[in-house]
C-alpha cells in the first residue's frame, strides 16, 4: 500500500489505520454473503488487496484502474457505493431490514469512523436502529481524527470511554467481586448470569449507545487482531444491535503518517525513505488559497462574517484563517445540512454572511448565493 500510494498519492493515513481490523474482519465473516459496509470507503484498500485486487492495486485512482473508494461494480465485495460520509449504518440498516423480509441469515456489519459518526444521518441511522433491534452489527474506528482533530460533543465522549476501563475488565472485576460474598456471591456467580451481566452493564464505558439499544463492546485495542476476533466471534452470535468500538492509530504502521496524521490522511505522492510529500510545482494560486484569502478579507472588512466548515478546515483552507479570527471559524463536523441551517439561524440574528463549506466547488457556488442574497 505504502509503495503504489508514494507514487501516486491518496488516502494514506486513513487506509494504514484499518488494516488490523480489516483482516479480522474478513477473517470472522463470510463475505460478500455477509454484508461489509465501509463509511466513506476512504479507509478501503486492504480491503480491495485482500479481496483479489492485489495485482491490480498499482492501477488505484487511475484511468481505467482501480477506484479509489468501494465499487459495486468493481468486485462482489464492494457492496455499497459511497463517497459522502455518514451513510453506512442507514445502508446497513436498510440491508438487514430487507434480508429479514426475504427469510435470509447473513450478517450486516457497518464500519464508520468516529468522523462519520457526527454526520446528522449517521444519527438517525443508529437512532432507528436501536429502535428496531434487528441483527445489525456497527464498528466504530475511533483514532480520534476526522481528516482534522475530530470535534462536537460526542467526539468528548469518546474520549472519555478511551481514558476508562474496557468493558471485559469490568465484566472479570465485577465476577470476582460476587465470589467474594460469602455464600451469596458463589450461588449468584453460578446462577445468575443475567444479574451479573446487569451489574457489568451499568459500568460499561459506552453506557449511552447501550441505553439507544445497542449492545456496546470495548473499547478494544483495533490493531489487536486476537482481541479483535475474540469479539466480532462474540457479536455474531447475538441477534440484536451491536456497536463494537475498536481504538486505532490513523496512518499505522508507517512513521511519518503515525506522527503526523491530518497531513497524511490523503497525500500526494511522496518519498518513502524521508516522508516528504511531492508537489507538482504550482503555476498559479490555487483554489483553497484564493478561497482562504479572500474570506480573511471578508471578515476583516466585517465582523458580522462567520466563516463555517463541516470538517474540512484544511480543504477549504479555513485553517489558515482561524488563527486570526479563532470566535468566526466553526468546524461543525461532517454535518453539512446542520452548518446550512445554523447559518440561517445567525442570519437571522444579524450575522448575514458564511462560507459553508465541504468541497471546493460547494463552496464557490455557495458563497456567491449567499453574499448575493444576504
Ligand atoms: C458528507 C461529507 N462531508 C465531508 C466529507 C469529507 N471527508 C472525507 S473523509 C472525512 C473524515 C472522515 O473521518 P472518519 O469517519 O473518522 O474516518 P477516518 O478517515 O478518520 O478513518 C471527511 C470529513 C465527506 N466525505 N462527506
Amino acid at each position: 500500500m505504502i509503495e503504489t500510494l508514494s507514487k501516486i498519492g491518496g488516502h494514506t493515513a486513513a487506509s494504514l489505520g484499518p488494516v488490523e481490523l480489516t483482516l479480522a474482519l474478513h477473517y470472522c465473516f463470510d463475505t460478500p454473503r455477509d454484508r461489509l459496509i465501509w463509511d466513506v470507503g476512504h479507509q478501503a484498500y486492504s480491503h480491495k488487496i485482500i479481496t483479489g485486487r492485489r495485482d491490480r492495486f498499482p492501477t488505484v485512482k487511475q484511468y481505467g484502474g482501480l477506484s479509489g473508494f468501494l465499487r459495486r461494480e468493481e468486485s462482489p465485495y464492494d457492496v455499497f457505493n459511497a463517497g459522502h460520509a455518514g451513510t453506512s449504518i442507514s445502508a446497513a440498516l436498510g440491508m438487514a431490514i430487507a434480508r429479514d423480509l426475504k427469510g435470509e441469515e447473513f450478517h450486516v456489519v457497518a464500519v464508520i469512523g468516529d468522523g462519520g459518526l457526527t454526520a446528522g444521518m449517521a444519527m438517525e441511522a443508529f437512532n432507528q436502529a436501536g429502535h428496531e433491534k434487528r441483527r445489525l452489527i456497527v464498528v466504530l474506528n475511533d483514532n480520534e481524527m476526522s481528516i482534522a482533530p475530530n470535534v462536537g460533543a460526542v467526539s468528548g465522549y469518546l474520549n472519555r470511554i478511551r481514558g476508562g476501563q474496557p468493558y471485559n475488565t469490568i465484566k472479570d472485576e465485577i465476577e470476582e467481586l460476587l465470589k467474594s460474598i460469602p455464600g451469596v456471591g458463589e450461588m449468584m456467580f453460578k446462577s445468575a448470569k443475567m444479574v451479573k451481566d446487569a451489574i457489568s452493564r451499568a459500568f460499561v464505558p459506552g453506557v449511552l449507545a447501550e441505553e439507544l439499544g445497542f449492545r456496546y463492546y470495548g473499547p478494544i485495542n483495533g490493531h489487536d487482531t486476537d482481541a479483535l476476533i475474540e469479539v466480532f466471534n462474540e457479536a455474531r452470535h447475538l441477534d440484536h444491535p451491536v456497536l463494537i468500538h475498536t481504538l486505532t492509530m490513523k496512518g499505522k504502521g508507517y512513521e511519518p503518517a503515525e506522527r503526523d496524521p491530518y497531513s497524511w490522511h490523503g497525500t500526494t505522492p511522496f518519498d518513502i525513505a524521508t516522508g516528504s510529500f511531492i508537489k507538482a510545482k504550482a503555476t498559479a494560486p490555487t483554489y483553497t488559497q484564493v478561497f482562504a484569502e479572500t474570506t480573511a478579507k471578508m471578515m476583516e472588512q466585517d465582523d458580522r462574517v462567520v466563516a463555517i466548515t463541516a470538517a474540512m478546515p484544511d480543504g477549504t483552507g479555513l485553517n489558515k484563517v482561524s488563527p486570526r479570527f479563532p470566535d468566526r471559524v466553526i468546524d461543525v463536523g461532517i454535518a453539512e445540512q446542520h452548518a446550512v441551517t445554523l447559518a440561517a439561524g445567525m442570519a437571522l440574528e444579524g450575522i448575514s454572511r458564511f462560507a459553508p463549506s465541504t468541497r471546493r466547488s460547494f463552496s464557490a457556488r455557495s458563497i456567491r448565493s449567499f453574499t448575493t442574497s444576504a
